[in-house]
């Protein structure tokens, strides 16, 4: 009995901790935010070269490289040099960049 006991409160808090982990996970359309500085833009061809932080959702470490907006438009304020904050999403099976923003 008792060990039926313990086992019950271990399964409950088990399940608890699960529950906050969820909680804590983003929803699946909210993208990951990664940190990056801008290196280059090339607003012709939809390009931007960034030095990233790690983007854990895809299980990339921080380097240099370029992307590709999903909207010429999002480059237009961007400058080498600047900090952003950017989110990436497969599309056709291209990393593609789907919001890019100064840093606050
Ligand atoms: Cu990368």
């Amino acid at each position: 009995m008792r060990y039926f006991l313990y086992t019950s409160l271990a399964a409950l808090l088990g399940l608890g901790a699960v529950a906050m982990v969820h909680a804590a996970k983003p929803a699946p359309e909210s993208a990951e935010v990664v940190k990056a500085k801008v290196v280059k833009v090339d607003a012709p061809r939809s390009k931007i070269t960034l030095k990233h932080a790690p983007i854990r959702s895809i299980r990339m470490e921080a380097m240099t490289m370029p992307f590709r907006v999903s909207d010429p438009t999002m480059l237009a304020p961007l400058k080498a040099g600047d900090r952003v904050t950017f989110s990436v999403a497969m599309q056709d099976g291209e990393l593609v960049i789907t919001q890019i923003k100064a840093a606050k």
